[in-house]
């Protein structure tokens, strides 16, 4: 019923403007339209990003027990009738977080590899360059509105661990203190749900990766 309200409000909203509705294109159906991860179990799952876009792409994401899974995201975006949109641009496609906003380096947004395919299709492949962690799910937003699907449930951990956009010594003294101290999701670099040396090897890494 929303959906048919909506293109009727669109058809009305094109009417009283001298629109025509077929050059405007047909209309997300933020209901019809969903994304997915290829892992098709249970989440949620974990990508190790950097600042400076080297921690790995999406199919490098491992499960909360540190499992790998493939974290790649699949978006199809249907119109109101459930017909693929093809050809939907990927600047008015984007990703942030349902509750607080994860903060890109250079961008307010992560949006897909491409345009939409002629099945309406686009994917995110590559990780992107995030300042700091953070604990999903997160949501997908097609024209500014989120889809209502279930959201993605994929959280973000970064060897930037107190989000200034640079790995630097600042970061290891916190990552020595959740060590010491108990487990801090922050520092489970390697995503298993304990913090050890196993963690050590993305931080040693990341060192100097910084937000460009
Ligand atoms: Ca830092
Ligand atoms: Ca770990």
């Amino acid at each position: 019923m929303r959906s048919f309200k909506m293109v009727l409000f669109f058809l009305m909203y094109c009417l009283l403007h001298g629109i025509p509705a077929q050059a405007v294109g047909p209309v997300p159906d933020p209901f019809l339209s969903v994304a997915t991860m290829a892992h098709q179990g249970p989440g949620p799952l974990i990508l190790l990003t950097t600042p400076d876009g080297t921690g790995g792409d999406l199919s490098t994401a491992l499960t909360a027990s540190g499992i790998p899974a493939d974290a790649t995201i699949t978006l199809v975006i249907l119109d109101s009738v459930g017909m693929p949109i093809p050809n939907f641009p990927w600047q008015d496609i984007w990703i942030q977080k349902s509750t607080n906003p994860i903060t890109f380096c250079n961008s307010n947004y992560w949006h897909p590899e491409s345009h939409t395919d002629i099945n309406g299709m686009t994917r995110w492949i590559l990780g992107p360059t995030v300042k700091g962690f953070h604990e999903g799910p997160i949501r997908v937003f097609v024209n500014g509105e989120a889809l209502f699907s279930p959201s993605v449930d994929l959280s973000l951990v970064n060897p930037d661990i107190n989000g200034d956009g640079v790995v630097n010594l600042s970061d290891v003294a916190l990552f020595a203190a959740d060590l010491h101290s108990g487990y801090q999701f922050r520092s489970d670099l390697h995503p298993d749900g304990v913090i050890n040396l196993s963690d050590v090897i993305p931080l040693a890494s990341g060192m100097g990766s910084r937000c460009n």
